[in-house]
Order: structure tokens, then sequence, then C-alpha cells
């Protein structure tokens, strides 16, 4: 059989590892046919847990299983990955300062970004889902030190892409199937512009099929605030939902998207859609080959641009904000 893939998992103790954890085992992502040997990182109050995930790794008999190893040393949980998914982080809770937020996971992410450069092998693929997810990628790729390439880094946005095409779905009364072209543009944040401008229901135009008003208003902060809405009933963000969202991405990353597009936050270089090289912003994407591609082209009308513009500040200001911890 095939030679197995190394996936690293940080914050492999998580409730969103352990929910991602049997679908990264599955066959779903990586193909029935490609063992996976687990990388599994996480800080020492969580080794405990780690060792009781790590016991039902094994009780789930799956046959693309090929072993894990469960650590607290970077070094030993990136050495010769594939795929990475950094999961730990340090979300920003409430009464805190987002600098503060921001300090900490300068440290862990230029930690992890060293490490994979120095461990990972260099065609690893990078997928940061820790909040703020898009700045963490920013972080991780600065201290990769051109190691790995930038178009192997990219941040989570799936999730609000999944959100915006199924809330689309139910307003119009249709499949999940039936909706295409919904785009999340920028950072996934409470800024985040779920787009519906090129999006078609059953191929007719979305805005020609459902209230407008509603598009342009309710769907765009329901989609921006679902996260919060999410914490608010379960008392714990979301993780399930969070969980398919990465096995989506990585799936399509990897194996393709047949010219359908998704969501995900990514560096380019082009100035697509007059958004900067060194921040990480989600854009429509298709994937062939294990690579992604721009959708390019699409009309931006001024509803758009302004939120894509506000969207894009507001990376730019983390980053700034990022910059400024990272120096001595
Ligand atoms: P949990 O708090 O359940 O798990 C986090 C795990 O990370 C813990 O086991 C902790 O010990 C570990 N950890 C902390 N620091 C670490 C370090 N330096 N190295 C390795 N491990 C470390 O969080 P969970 O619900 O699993 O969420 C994980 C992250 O995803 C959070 O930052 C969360 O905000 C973020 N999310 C991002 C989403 C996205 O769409 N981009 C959506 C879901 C989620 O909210």
């Amino acid at each position: 059989g095939k030679a197995p893939i190394k996936v690293v998992l940080t914050g492999a103790a998580g409730q969103i590892a352990y929910s991602l954890l049997p679908k990264l085992l599955d066959g779903s992502v990586f193909g029935a046919d490609q063992p996976v040997f687990l990388g599994l990182l996480d800080i020492q109050p969580s080794m405990t847990m780690l060792g009781g995930v790590i016991m039902e790794l094994e009780d789930l008999a799956y046959p693309c299983y090929a072993g894990s190893v469960g650590t607290t040393d970077p070094a030993v949980a990136f050495k010769d990955a594939d795929v990475c998914v950094f999961l730990g982080a340090f979300p920003r809770k409430e009464g805190m300062e987002r600098k503060d937020v921001m300090g900490m996971n300068v440290k862990i992410f230029n930690e992890q970004g060293a490490a994979v450069a120095a461990h990972a092998k260099p065609t690893v693929k990078c997928l940061v889902v820790g909040n703020p997810a898009n700045t963490n990628a920013a972080i991780l790729l600065s201290a990769m030190g051109g190691k790995i390439p930038a178009k192997n880094v990219t941040a989570l946005t799936r999730l609000d892409h999944n959100r915006a095409t199924s809330q689309l779905a139910m307003k119009a009364g249709v499949a999940m199937t039936d909706v295409a072209g919904v785009f999340i543009w920028g950072n996934h944040s409470s800024t985040q512009y779920p787009d519906v401008r090129h999006a078609t229901v059953k191929g007719t135009p979305a805005l020609s099929v459902v209230d407008a008003a509603w598009l342009e208003g309710e769907f765009i902060t329901k989609v921006q605030k679902r996260g919060a809405a999410i914490i608010e009933a379960r008392k714990l963000s979301s993780a399930m939902s969070a969980a398919v969202a990465i096995a989506d991405h990585l799936r399509d990353w990897i194996k393709g998207t047949n010219g359908r597009a998704v969501s995900m936050a990514i560096f380019q270089s082009e100035g697509a859609y007059g958004v900067d090289s060194d921040i990480c912003y989600s854009f429509p994407v298709t994937c062939d080959q294990g690579e992604w591609t721009i959708v390019m082209g699409l009309p931006i009308d001024a509803f758009s641009k302004t939120r894509m513009d506000a969207t894009h500040k507001e990376l730019k200001e983390e980053r700034a904000l990022a910059e400024e911890l990272i120096k001595p």
C-alpha cells in the first residue's frame, strides 16, 4: 500500500481536534487508501487528556490509522510533516486587551513557524484555525523565513463560507447543492464580507430570487456574528461545524474542486482585488492538483468594495500590531 502521510494537529487535545480526528482517518479527506500518521502537539496541562484521545484513536479501529505521537515538543510533532492544522491559540476572552492576546499568539506562532521550517517537509501544507486565524497565519509565515512557500500557508474561512451557503439555501428553500458562488472576503472576524453578488440559486442570480434587503442586511450580520451566537448558546465555540469545514478545506485543497469555487484565506502576490500581499485574506479560489488559484475578474460594485476595504483595513491593523510585538 501507500506510505503514510504525516498530519500534525496543534491543540490536539481540544474540542475541534476531537471532532476532526475521526474525519482525518475515515478516508474522506486524504483517500481511503492513504494511511495517516498523526503528530499531536499540545501543552503540558493537556497531556493526560491527549493520552485519552490517543486511546480513542486506537479504538476507532480505522484502517487508515498508521499510529500517532503525542508530544509537547514542536520539533517532534512537525518532523517530516505533510499537512499541519493549527488549532492551539489564545483567542480573545472578555475583558482582555487585543494587544495582550496578540502577544500570546506572536509567541506561539513564531515558535511553531520556526519549528515547521526546520522540521517539516518543504512541501508541507499549513492551515491556521486558531484565532485570530488570519493574523496568526501571517506570523507563522514570517517565522518560516522563506523556507516554506507562502502559497502553502492558509487560514480557515470555510466555516464562514459554509454558514453563508447554508443560510442562503435555507432562505431560498432549496438544497445546499442548488446554491453556488457564495464567497467570504477578508478576515475571519466580524468584519468578514459574505458576498452573494456572484451567487446563484439553481443557476439564477441570488439577488433576483431572494429578498435583496435581507441579503444586504440580516444575512451579512447573521454570518458575521454566527460564531458569537453559537458561543452564547453552547457556552463553547463551534467545534463540530469547524471540524467539518477544516476537512472540507483540506480535501478541496489536496484533491481539487473540479472548477467549483470555495473560500480560503491565503497570501497572494499579484495584488488581486487590491489586497496587500503580506496579509492573509479570504478569496474565492478553485483548487487543482494541490494548488489554489484565485477566481479573478469578478466585477466588484461599490457595496462590495466598501466591505472588502473595511475587512482589509482591519487585517492591516492586526498585522501592524503583530509586527510591533515581534520586534524585540
Ligand atoms: P480548545 O480550547 O478546546 O482547544 C485548544 C487546545 O489548544 C487545548 O488543548 C490547549 O491546551 C491547546 N494549546 C494551547 N496553547 C497551545 C500551544 N502553544 N501549542 C499547542 N497547543 C496549545 O479550543 P477549540 O474549540 O478546539 O478551538 C481552537 C481554536 O480554533 C480557537 O482559537 C478558536 O478560537 C478557533 N476557531 C476558529 C474558527 C475559524 O473558522 N477559523 C472557528 C472555530 C474556532 O472558534
